[in-house]
């Protein structure tokens, strides 16, 4: 019998715009609906980037507070924070949700391990500040997700539990199929999860049209899955997601005839070693 499969929706992001789809979330009470909606569709944790009213990718903790609040008013859905933010960001500026404590504390956030291309783009993660966002992470009191790009990604994880900054066995992001790095291939996915320290856990986030055939691979090796706006716009060719929640649903649907069942939040709470 496999674990239950965590579906993880990553609803906003820092690229996806209005004028791709008019259903991207943008305020706290859009967010918050959407994440109802995922969680009823079966998501047991949101992924969550912040915008400006106008839209702008941001981390500024007030616009975080102003999300959780409205999310945890409404669905015990895991909130796990970026600190990834948008390309181009300064570390004090991608921590911004980490500053956040007590009722409005995050439960988990990211932590990119290595710099990659990222399109036109460099999402650039200098080793010592990955080292000074997982020490952030760590005084805050709440576990990472690793964000692996690349499968160095997942090395460089290593050092930094030698060093004493991630606790292993930790949980783990493949993220494949951004134009510069990894694609999403199933042998890239199948090497990612040999690479892996024991007693681990994973969910893979494929980008674009590789996104919902993937929640498949994963489902088929005992994996998780994340989906949503962030990474894919459209639930099928051509057709626009009406919202993150139908993402959700159709992964759903596809782990289901997998065979695999869903966890709750406090499943995944479990499984994911938060508690
Ligand atoms: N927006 C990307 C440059 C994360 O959230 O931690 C980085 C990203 C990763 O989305
Ligand atoms: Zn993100």
């Amino acid at each position: 019998m496999s674990m239950p499969m965590v579906i993880t929706a990553a609803m906003v992001g820092a690229e996806t715009t209005r004028e791709q789809t008019p259903y991207l979330p943008i305020t706290a009470e859009e967010i918050a609906e959407d994440a109802v909606r995922c969680r009823e569709a079966g998501a047991a944790m949101v992924h969550l980037h912040v915008r400006t009213p106008d839209g702008k990718p941001s981390q500024d903790a007030e616009l975080f507070r102003a999300a959780i609040r409205a999310i945890r008013k409404r669905t015990d859905i895991i909130i796990q924070t970026s600190t990834g933010g948008a390309v181009g960001m300064g570390v004090d500026e991608r921590c911004g949700p980490l500053t956040l404590t007590g009722e409005d504390r995050p439960d988990m956030a990211t932590l990119t391990t290595g710099t990659v291309n990222f399109g036109p783009d460099v999402f650039w993660n200098p080793r010592p500040l990955v080292r000074d966002i997982a020490k952030r992470i760590r005084a805050l009191g709440i576990k990472p997700e690793i964000e692996c790009f690349d499968v160095g990604m997942i090395d460089e994880a290593n050092a930094l539990a030698k060093e004493g900054l991630v606790e292993l066995p930790a949980h783990y992001d493949f993220v494949l199929g951004v134009p510069g790095a990894l694609s999403a291939r199933e042998d890239a996915l199948d090497f990612m999860i040999k690479s892996l320290p024991e007693g681990s856990t994973w969910t893979v986030a494929a980008m674009g049209r590789h996104q919902l055939p993937f929640v498949e691979l994963a489902a088929e090796r005992g994996g998780n899955a994340r989906v949503g706006l962030e990474d894919n716009i459209y639930v099928s060719k051509g057709v626009l997601a009406k919202g993150n929640w139908e993402l959700v649903a159709e992964a759903a649907k596809r782990a289901t005839a997998k065979g695999r069942t869903l966890a709750t939040p406090a499943e995944a709470r479990k499984i994911l070693r938060l508690t």
